[in-house]
Order: structure tokens, then C-alpha cells, then sequence
């Protein structure tokens, strides 16, 4: 109540002051010839809004249009604009703000119509205070229900009774100003561009309060986003990464750091075709052609906070089974099971650990879901039967498009989805049809149950047939080989909407299907985005049903809220350096959106690998947080086992050294699923107030516990490496570094990752087996990095590996540890029949000042230890301690 009080009064001050502080700046003179003295056009060229997005438009046509012109530098829809707003241009303005129970409710009118056709002249704004740490604001027509996004969010009756965030009104031009109340700091001020609110074209700008701005994916970007008149385009699709190209996955999210190191996010709840603007200004514009604007603010204030306020809305990542963290073998081109088993042999004989195997489209019979060729694949019911004895997983491809011309009677997955009607339809009523690998195909539209209903079946009776563990989820974009359709797309708005995007391909339908084929739930044109997160949504569910385990799925496409239900890998990525580097950004991002089961294709999947790169790959690779290695059926082999003895050892110390820390990693996962952590994390999310940090993306951590320093350059054997002020340890080097927050230059030979561990943190280990599983069973090894005040905490999740919503149940053990002044204390926080299996068998203690002279293990002195002059780690050994119960371990 109080709350609400003072934000009224506020109201009352802030509309006297609000022309004055908005529009100070852009009412200098307005000499520039040709334009009427009322157009102010002293605009500085940073915050100049682009008032010809559709097209260029001459001097004559952007004065037309009211707009300022100024010979200036744009190119197609990038660069300074020519043609901009001027501060007087009009557009929507505010009454009726009421208070309701969630928050405030304004009416929003233009009275003057845009360039854009059928714009929407009366709207609604609905502000709801949701938490104290999330605002929420919807600006909806109120006269016709548009297409909103099916994805389920938090409902929220009432509001935060206080929060982090003011939010002031700007009635005329109507605006919204957010602000973190505790500094005052302006996150979000959306007058600094006149709102446009048409049936095809919504925009709004805001400005931002730093040049630090993170998300906005999937592209082929940095960590932190270039505000250099950029332009990011969301619309999935099917394409080798590269740089300024609309990629696999839409999500129209960002965290921004704030000068002080505080953080804030935005999330655009809205799945059209989508273009964002980032301008220097510093200032960004959501650009959308449908649906309607459903925005969320996390107030954070740390970048962690705000990735997990973002995760309570499109929902926590989904807890991936223990053996999806081995290392997984592909390749498209295993063209016989034999081929396949092949590559299996090779790898076990080259003793390389190995948790799951895959198969390509190669195992298709006329590359028609649920079939396996005869010939070539005749026995891979027994083949996964095999996998199973040798404790492997198997995870096949599932394209979405059906196969549509097989003779009657020979193809039942199409001819029953006809009959049920489960297929996207064309503006005949008819399924469309596009082109992939079987030919002709139609397009499953999971958006309808009953299609839900009939993936699971057909699923179930293959499985019963091959007992796949996990799906791939490709060409779900959807791709089509044709644009839009066997037969072209109608004319019509949607198909051609008076905005497009600066999508590749230049047309929306460029490599999908048409815009105006027909969705359960809507239009494609409005759906597009949302293909691959509702196959996999559906997927995801039969596989419950069908195994009664978790799943395991990874898929290409994504929107925002993948993560709760599947994984992700990046596509088509070439062998290259440049392709190497750029996987550590995108796995970084991946994980900020809720996806931290991801992985880029290890050595690459287009073109020749070279040994080194895939060396380093592979090295890298092992701390991606899913790790397969994967290939073109063009390129050379790739697999570990083609490499040189020496190759091969430094390839295998890496995966090895990934199987030790499966217990860190999984207890990562753990607390993704939990409370809505990143697994791979950027050094900014541990270390916001350290600047240096906030534009690292050739390094990155594993929780908090470890940094990984990997070599990305070729003929390099040594690399520069940031340190945040701390001690760290490098593994196996025996280096200890104190920082004060500086670049270190570390030996990094060809057979070496430099890994460090933080000074402060306690990870779970294990000796490597030749499988996740074979780990699991060992003792597990406790690293005690001591901070030099000789503290570290951490702890380890232990459950059954795969059973569904053990976390949910309850039904795992968890336990802290704590060291401190000599001593290491376990806290059992819950313990279940799964602690009984796993022993604490070693305990190393890295930054020991001074030899011990002695050891007490629950009391009693204990032998069992050594100590390092040099590395100072203390080595407790042979333990045998049940993991479910307490324990002290005292050194003195
Ligand atoms: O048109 O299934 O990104 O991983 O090997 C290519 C064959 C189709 C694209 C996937 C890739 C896969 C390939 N697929």
C-alpha cells in the first residue's frame, strides 16, 4: 500500500518535469533546410531513431513522412539513419492510469496514424508489480485478441507488496521509465522513440543504462553485444552459423550490467519474426511484426539473480540423466550398423571412455521417421541391444517432415497423421507440402494435441523395435529445401508483411514453409519460431511415457523455455579457429537462456579438420556441457581414434580429466535444475564488480569452482588468461596463482588444457572410468581449494542418475562440506538409499601453509595422509567414509 502511495505521488511530480527531461536534448535549432520550423531535428546522431525501416526513402519521402532527414550513412536498415524521428513525432499518448490489484492499467491513443498500415490507435497498458524483483508490462489491443505466446509463465494474483523498481509514467508522449530505486539508476526509458503499435509493425526503443549488453541469441556473436548500430534478427532458421545471419533459436532476452556492476534483464515475451537494433546512444529497439509486447523486468541486482528471476518465468532447465554428460560419438556418414559398431570398436580399442552412440539420417529407410533401411540397418534392434550389454546409450536422429509420396499402404506414420489431420496445413485445407530428405513431406503441427497423441504412438512402436535412449531433434527450424511450399505461397499479408526482417534469404519463407499455412493455434507466421520447442515439448513427453526415464533430447531449433524440457547443440559449425573461439559465447548464452545441456559439434562438423584444431577442440570440448564429437558426411573422420598416438594421449587426458570432475558437473546441473543456475558460466556472473570481466568470452568457469583457460589460436602453446582477485590452482601443474585481478600468461603445450580451482571452493570428484556409469561407482575425491584465509565450501548432489523428479521427490542426498581452520566438515542436508553407494574415499587439500603432524578422521588419529612440500596439497587417502553420514577431518 505504502508503496503504491508514493508511486502516485511521484506520478503527480514527474508529469511537470517529464517534456523537459525527455526532450532537453533535442530541442536545439532546427536549421536544416526544407524542413518546417516546428520539425526539430537537432537530434545527436547516437540517438537517432530510424524512421525508415521498411526501405530507404529519399530526402522528399522522409520529410513526407514528418521525419528528419540528414544525409547520413545508413545501409539497408543499419548505420546512423538518414531519415529519423524528430522528439515532436507523433505517437501514443496516456490517460486513465488506474491503480489495480496488480498494479497500474493505463489507456494508450494516437491520434495521428504512421507509415505502417492499419495501425492500432487505441491500446491498453497493464503494469504489474508481479514480484519484488520482476515487473511485468503488456501493451495489448483491447478491441481484438491478438496471438499471444503459448508458453506457460508464473501467475501472479495481487502484487509485491515492496519492490526494487519505481516506474514512472510519461503521458505525453506516452513512455515508461524504469527505474532500481536503490541508486536510481534509469534501466528502461521508452521515450526516447515514439511507440508504433500496428497490425504488422510494433516498435518500441528504450534506452540502456551501459554499453554492456549480453543475449539477445541465437547469432554468431561475442559475449557482449556490439551497440555499433547493430541489428540482431530472430526468425529460426536452418543455417551455418555466421556473423550478422538470423541462426537456429529465438530468444529475445538480455541482461545488461550497470556502470556500478549491478545487473538488470528484459525478456520480450513474443515469438514473431523479430528485429533488435542496438544503437550507441547507448539505446535498442524491439522491432516485432506481430503478436503484441508482454515485457518482463528482473531488477537482479547481481547478473546471477537476474538469469534466475528469467528462469522462474520460462521455467528451470530439465535434469538431464547422469550418462548425458559422457561423451557421446556421431557422425553423419555411419552408413551400415556395421559402420557403426566400427567406430565403437575403434574408439574402445583406443580406450577412450565413451557413454552414448548416435546415428544420423544414414539409418533411415528412404529417410522416413520410425523406419530403419533393411539392408544397411536390418539389425540395429540388435545393435542397440549391444550397446546396451556394453552399458552405451544410443540416441538417434527424428526429422519432423513426414514423408508424403509413398505408394498407398506403405508408409502408416503419414497416412494415419492424414487421417487425424495432425499436419500444418496450406490455405486449401490440404497438409502443405515442402521438400527435405524424403522428397515431398509434410509438417507435423504439434501445436495440436491430437499431433501430440500420434508422435507419441508412432515413437512407441518404433521404440518397441529399437530401444533408442534419446532423440535428435533436427531440421526443425522447420527446414525446407524449397521456400515455402511444393507449390509456392499464396499472396497475402502475411506472407508478404510491410516489414520483413532482415532475415537471410530476404523473404520470411526463405528456406521454411509459408507464412500463412495453418497452426492449430495460429498462423505459422506467427508459430515459426515456436517449431522446434513444441516437437520438442511433445517429444519430450512421449519419451516420459515411453520409458518412464529421464529424457534425453537435443535439439537445433529453440525458443525461449527449451531448457526445461531438452539440450541443445549449435548446428552447423565450421572446422575453423574463428568457429572455435565463437562456441565458448554461444554455450556461455545458451546457458543464460535456461539451456545449459549444450555443446557445439567437437573439431566442427563442415569442412577438413586439422589435427591441432581438433586437439584443441576436443580439449575444449571437454567442458562443454554436452560433448559430442560430430561430422559431415564430407569431411574427413574426425574421431578421436584417426589421430596420432600422441594426439590421442592429450585428447584422452582431457576427456579423462572431464570424467573426474562428472560428480562437479552433475551437482552443477543439479542447482541449473534447482534454482535456475548456468552450468558453463561467464566470468562476469562471478566477478560483476571486477570490469575486466565483463567482456571475457575466450575463457569461461564451470559453476564457480573452476576456470578453464583454453588455447582457441593455432601454433600457440601458450595463452594469456585472466584471473579475478583470488588464489587459484591450476590441476596437475601444481601452480598456485594469488591475483590481484590480472592477465597471466600460462604454458599451455599441445597435450595441456590449463584448468584452474578458485581459492574458496570444494569440488566432488572421482577416478575416470571408461563410462559415467564405470565412474559413478568409485570413491569419490574431494578437492579442498583453501582461500587464504583457509575457508572453501561446496557441496554434491547424489541421486540414481536417471529416475524421473528425483530433485522434485526428494529422493537424492545431498551434502555440504565445509573447511576451515584445519578443519573439513560434511553436513548431511538429506540423504536417500543412493548415499550407500558411493564412499568418500580422498580428501586433498590444496594451499596447506605448513606440514601437518597430524590427522584426526572422526575423532581418531589417522595414517592415511601425506603431505607436498612444493604444491603444498595435503592428501588424505583410503577414507571409506558413507557419504550419508557426517564427518570431521582434522589437520594440525
Ligand atoms: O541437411 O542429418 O545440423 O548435424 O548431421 C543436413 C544430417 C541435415 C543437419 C544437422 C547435422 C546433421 C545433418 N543435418
Amino acid at each position: 500500500m505504502f508503496i503504491c502511495r508514493r508511486m502516485r505521488s511521484k506520478l503527480g511530480v514527474w508529469r511537470l518535469y517529464v517534456l523537459l527531461v525527455v526532450y532537453v536534448a533535442c530541442s536545439g535549432n532546427s536549421a536544416a533546410a526544407g524542413i518546417k520550423s516546428t520539425l526539430q531535428c537537432n537530434v545527436d546522431p547516437n540517438s537517432r531513431f530510424d524512421c525508415a525501416p521498411e526501405k530507404d526513402l529519399s530526402k522528399e519521402q522522409c520529410l513526407a513522412r514528418k521525419c528528419c532527414h540528414s544525409p547520413g550513412e545508413k545501409g539497408p536498415g543499419m548505420g546512423q539513419p538518414s531519415c529519423f524521428y524528430p522528439p515532436t513525432y507523433p505517437t501514443y499518448k496516456m490517460s486513465n492510469l488506474t491503480q489495480t490489484e496488480t498494479g497500474y492499467y493505463a489507456t494508450l491513443t494516437r491520434s495521428v496514424p504512421t507509415f505502417m498500415p492499419r495501425d492500432i490507435m487505441t491500446l491498453h497498458l497493464n503494469v504489474m508489480f508481479e514480484t519484488p524483483t520482476r515487473l511485468r508490462f503488456t501493451i495489448k489491443d483491447p478491441a481484438n485478441k491478438r496471438y499471444e505466446v503459448p508458453i506457460p509463465t508464473p501467475e501472479v494474483n495481487g502484487q509485491a507488496s515492496s519492490t526494487q523498481y519505481d516506474v514512472q509514467f510519461n503521458e505525453d508522449p506516452f513512455g515508461l521509465i524504469v527505474k532500481r530505486k536503490s541508486n536510481g539508476q534509469v534501466l528502461l526509458n521508452t521515450t526516447v522513440a515514439p511507440l508504433l503499435f500496428a497490425d504488422q509493425f510494433l516498435q518500441i526503443s528504450t534506452s540502456l543504462p551501459s554499453n554492456y549488453l549480453y543475449g539477445l541469441g541465437e547469432h554468431l556473436t561475442s559475449l557482449n553485444l556490439d551497440l555499433k548500430w547493430t541489428r540482431l534478427t530472430f526468425w529460426n532458421r536452418d543455417l551455418i552459423p555466421r556473423k550478422d545471419a538470423n541462426l537456429y533459436g529465438t530468444h529475445p532476452f538480455y541482461l545488461s550490467m550497470e556502470n556500478d556492476g549491478s545487473a538488470h534483464g528484459v525478456f520480450l515475451l513474443n515469438s514473431n519474426a523479430m528485429d533488435v537494433l542496438l544503437q550507441e546512444a547507448p539505446a535498442l529497439t524491439w522491432r516485432t511484426i506481430g503478436g503484441i509486447f508482454d515485457f518482463y523486468v528482473f531488477l537482479g541486482p547481481e547478473p546471477k539473480t537476474v538469469i534466475r528471476q528469467y528462469h522462474e518465468v520460462i521455467g528451470f532447465p530439465f535434469m538431464p540423466p547422469f550418462w548425458g554428460l559422457g561423451f557421446h560419438l556421431s557422425r553423419w556418414g555411419y552408413n551400415s550398423t556395421n559402420m557403426t559398431r566400427e567406430a565403437v570398436n575403434n574408439l574402445t580399442e583406443a580406450e577412450f571412455p565413451l557413454d552414448v552412440l548416435w546415428n544420423d539420417i544414414d539409418y533411415l529407410d528412404g529417410y522416413r521417421d520410425f523406419t530403419f533401411d533393411p539392408e544397411r540397418f536390418g539389425d540395429l534392434p540388435e545393435m542397440v541391444d549391444e550397446c546396451h550389454e556394453k552399458g552405451l546409450k544410443y540416441v538417434l536422429i527424428v526429422e519432423p517432415a513426414i514423408s508424403s509420396s509413398d505408394p498407398p499402404g506403405t508408409y502408416l506414420p503419414f497416412e494415419d497423421g492424414l487421417k487425424r489431420q495432425v499436419f500444418i496445413t496450406n490455405e486449401t485445407g490440404h497438409p502443405l507440402e515442402g521438400k527435405v530428405w524424403p522428397g515431398p513431406n509434410v509438417y507435423p503441427d504439434f501445436t495440436n494435441q491430437e499431433t501430440t497423441q500420434w508422435w507419441y504412438e508412432h515413437l512407441k512402436v518404433f521404440h518397441e523395435k529399437v530401444a533408442f535412449d534419446g532423440m535428435w531433434l533436427d531440421m526443425n527450424e522447420p527446414t525446407n529445401l524449397l521456400n515455402g511450399s511444393m507449390y509456392g505461397c499464396p499472396k497475402n499479408d502475411l506472407e508478404n508483411p510491410p516489414y520483413v526482417p532482415a532475415v537471410v534469404g530476404g523473404t520470411l519463407q526463405s528456406k521454411t514453409i509459408c507464412l500463412s499455412s495453418k497452426q492449430n493455434m495460429s498462423t505459422h507466421y506467427n508459430l515459426h519460431n515456436l517449431y522446434g520447442l513444441t516437437e520438442t515439448v511433445a517429444s519430450h513427453h512421449a519419451l516420459v511415457k515411453i520409458r518412464k526415464k529421464r529424457p534425453f533430447i537435443i535439439s537445433r531449433s529453440t525458443y525461449a523455455g527449451h531448457g526445461h524440457y531438452a539440450g541443445h547443440w549449435t548446428g552447423d559449425v565450421e572446422s575453423t579457429w574463428e568457429q572455435l573461439y565463437h562456441t565458448i559465447p554461444a554455450i556461455i548464452l545458451s546457458n543464460m537462456y535456461g539451456i545449459p545441456m549444450v555443446g557445439a559439434d567437437l573439431c566442427g562438423f563442415v569442412g577438413d579438420v586439422t589435427e591441432e584444431l581438433c586437439l584443441r577442440w576436443s580439449q575444449l570440448g571437454a567442458f562443454y556441457p554436452f560433448m559430442r564429437n560430430h561430422n559431415t558426411i564430407e569431411s574427413k573422420s574426425q574421431e578421436p581414434y584417426v589421430f596420432s598416438e600422441q594426439t590421442q594421449q592429450a585428447m584422452k587426458s582431457a576427456l579423462l580429466t572431464r570424467y573426474s570432475l562428472l560428480p562437479y558437473l552433475y551437482t552443477l546441473f543439479v542447482n541449473a535444475h534447482n534454482i535456475g543456475d548456468t552450468v558453463n558460466r561467464a566470468l562476469f556472473m562471478e566477478f560483476p564488480s571486477d570490469q575486466n570481466t565483463w567482456t571475457i568470452d575466450r575463457q569461461f568457469l564451470w559453476g564457480e569452482a573452476l576456470l578453464i583457460t583454453p588455447v582457441l589460436e593455432e601454433g600457440k602453446t601458450e595463452v594469456n588468461g585472466y584471473f579475478p582477485a583470488g588464489t587459484w590452482y591450476s590441476a596437475g601443474s601444481n601452480v598456485t596463482i594469488q591475483s590481484d585481478g590480472q592477465w597471466i600468461l600460462l604454458p599451455a603445450p599441445l597435450g595441456v588444457i590449463n584448468i584452474h580451482f578458485r581459492g574458496g571452493c570444494i569440488l566432488p570428484t572421482q577416478t575416470p572410468g571408461m563410462s559415467a556409469e564405470e565412474t559413478r561407482k568409485s570413491d569419490l575425491i574431494l578437492v579442498v581449494a583453501l582461500d587464504t584465509n583457509g575457508f572453501a565450501r561446496g557441496d554434491v548432489y547424489w541421486d540414481d542418475g536417471e529416475s524421473l523428479d528425483t530433485f522434485q521427490k526428494g529422493d537424492y542426498t545431498q551434502v555440504v562440506f565445509l573447511a576451515t581452520h584445519g578443519v573439513l566438515l560434511s553436513e548431511v542436508i538429506r540423504v536417500n538409499s543412493q548415499a550407500d553407494s558411493v564412499k568418500l574415499g580422498m580428501v586433498q587439500v590444496y594451499g596447506v601453509a605448513d606440514p601437518p603432524s597430524k590427522v584426526l578422521v572422526n575423532g581418531k588419529p589417522y595414517e592415511q595422509y601425506s603431505y607436498d612440500q612444493d604444491t603444498k596439497i595435503l592428501t588424505i587417502s583410503q577414507l571409506c567414509l558413507p557419504l550419508g553420514k557426517p564427518c570431521t577431518i582434522i589437520w594440525s
